[in-house]
């Protein structure tokens, strides 16, 4: 029997008030449905913001080493469901079922991080310029935050933007990826085991076009939270300085791997191959470009090629397979579409280039690995995201080349080298302009500890995770008590004669 999965405001389980669903498929297996979701609209993302208000208010009264005692359990409801909750997740996006415990992995260790900020949350106190007075800062929550989150870490992401959020004393209203509401559902009913007050956590289910706007212009709503395209994003940047509203964005990323003559070659294969098409190639932190030197391009090429046609695509819950699906038969067309435009740019298209159909594969959107060589920098298969098991290889002359054309892109979030050579580690760690960067490992595997995010047009600026959440989740006060019983004037009493 299928399930009907509601929203989830002010603690309750609602239907949107339309009374409309959608269907959540498969990408694996277009017969598979995996549940109904509810289709909101206007009316429920004002419940949704006004319920959060209200809750906010009472949230953020309450001691925050209480906030982050919540989180603790938070993180064990998590690891103790982490295996359903990935399994659903395979089915609802398609990445094979390591990836997805490893996703609702990163939520955990986002849990226990965050957590622990309820007992830090570092402000500063600092000299007072006067006698007798006191000066000091503090961290006050934002007020209420709109969450949009993308479908490639279903789990993940939302975390990362739910978690310090709540233990800093925010309340959320999440609009979680159209294609995998399921995810954030189950987030929804651990914050409802752990205890968390009606209101702090609400989940509007249902499609950008409609409730995009409504998630960013609400009157309620202080900050906005956005993972997904850059398109979207700079959008969501316009309408909401429009409306006098914060916003943290996370966008695009044409991320490169950096290949030496005196790299391990081996290594370097690995990395490229797990950077590259590990989740079907859609993560913002993909490897999308390899840039290699000609030395050893060939070398590689012929070998990164073999590697890539033994990888075996199929259903993600089968612990045999190496590649899930990409997420929709959307998806599917992007990045065909893309392949197109490679070889017309006159790229050498050396394996993959097409859906695949094989044994088990039939009804899903499945695509072979796909490489691309003598890729040159201004094709814009060598530019543009293209968010799928898509790789394009750039041959160089040397690193000052490599280098150069790793930063020539629009996006700066994540890059790497492959190299034994400290000093060209060095060289490439400063002038790669990027937020996030890999010495002998591939684009992909940040951890929740450190900042999140990149330059240019991956980001607006703010990071997320590590202590950087910390500033986009809170307000600074500065706060002055001046305890002498007189008026002391800043800047003037202490100079004056
Ligand atoms: C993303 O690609 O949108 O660093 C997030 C990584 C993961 C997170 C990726 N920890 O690849």
């Amino acid at each position: 029997m299928t399930v009907e999965y509601k929203n989830y405001i002010n603690g309750k389980w609602v239907e949107s008030a339309s009374g409309r669903t959608y269907e959540n498929r498969n990408p694996a297996n277009a017969d598979e449905l995996i549940g109904i979701h509810q289709r909101s609209n206007a009316d429920d993302v004002d419940r949704a913001m006004r319920a959060a208000r209200a809750a906010q208010k009472k949230w953020a009264l309450v001691p925050a080493p209480k906030r982050g005692e919540l989180m603790f359990r938070v993180g064990d409801i998590l690891k103790r469901r982490k295996e359903e909750i990935a399994r659903d997740m395979t089915r609802e996006m398609g990445k094979v079922i390591v990836e997805t415990r490893g996703d609702v992995q990163e939520g955990i260790d986002m849990a226990f991080y965050a957590a622990g900020e309820g007992r830090r949350s570092f402000g500063q106190t600092v000299p007072a310029e006067m006698p007798n007075k006191f000066a000091m800062s503090v961290r006050m929550p934002v007020g209420v935050v709109a969450a949009i989150t993308p479908w490639n870490f279903p789990v993940a992401i939302p975390t990362w933007k739910s978690f310090p959020a709540i233990v800093l004393g925010n309340a959320v209203v999440i609009k979680p990826a159209t294609l995998t509401p399921l995810s954030v559902i189950h987030l929804a009913e651990v914050f409802e085991e752990a205890g968390l007050p009606a209101g702090v956590f609400n989940v509007v289910t249902g499609s950008g076009a409609e409730i995009g706007d409504d998630m960013v212009t609400h009157k309620e709503v202080n900050l906005i939270s956005f993972t997904g395209s850059t398109k979207i994003g700079t959008a969501i940047s316009v309408t909401a300085a429009k409306h006098g509203k914060r916003v943290c964005l996370e966008m695009g990323g044409k991320n490169a791997i950096m290949v030496m003559d005196d790299a391990k070659l081996d290594l370097a294969l690995e990395g490229a191959l797990w950077g590259g098409f590990g989740t079907t190639g859609q993560r913002c932190t993909a490897t999308s470009r390899i840039i290699v030197h000609k030395k050893v391009a060939q070398e590689f090429t012929d070998r990164y090629v073999t590697q890539a046609e033994k990888l075996r695509l199929g259903s993600g819950l089968d612990p045999n397979v190496d590649v899930g699906p990409l997420v929709s038969e959307g998806q599917l067309k992007t990045v065909h579409s893309y392949v197109e435009i490679g070889k017309a740019e006159g790229a050498e298209l050396l394996t993959g280039g097409e859906r695949y159909t094989g044994p088990g594969c039939e009804k899903g959107s499945f695509y072979k690995p796909t490489i691309f060589y003598n890729v040159k920098r201004d094709m814009r298969i060598a530019k543009e995201e293209i968010f799928g098991p898509v790789v394009s290889i750039i041959v160089v002359e040397d690193l000052d080349e490599a280098i150069d054309i790793c930063n020539d892109t629009e996006y700066g979030l994540s890059g790497a080298i492959y190299t034994q050579d400290v000093n060209k580690a060095f060289v490439a760690m400063r002038d790669v302009h990027t937020g996030l960067f890999y010495v002998n490992a591939p684009t992909i595997g940040a951890e929740i500890q450190l900042p999140f995010g990149g330059t240019k047009g991956t980001g607006n600026g703010h990071r997320e995770a590590g202590t950087a959440a910390l500033d986009v989740f809170c307000e600074w006060k500065a706060v002055y008590v001046d305890f002498s019983g007189k008026l002391q004037r800043a800047q003037i009493d202490n100079f004056e004669k």
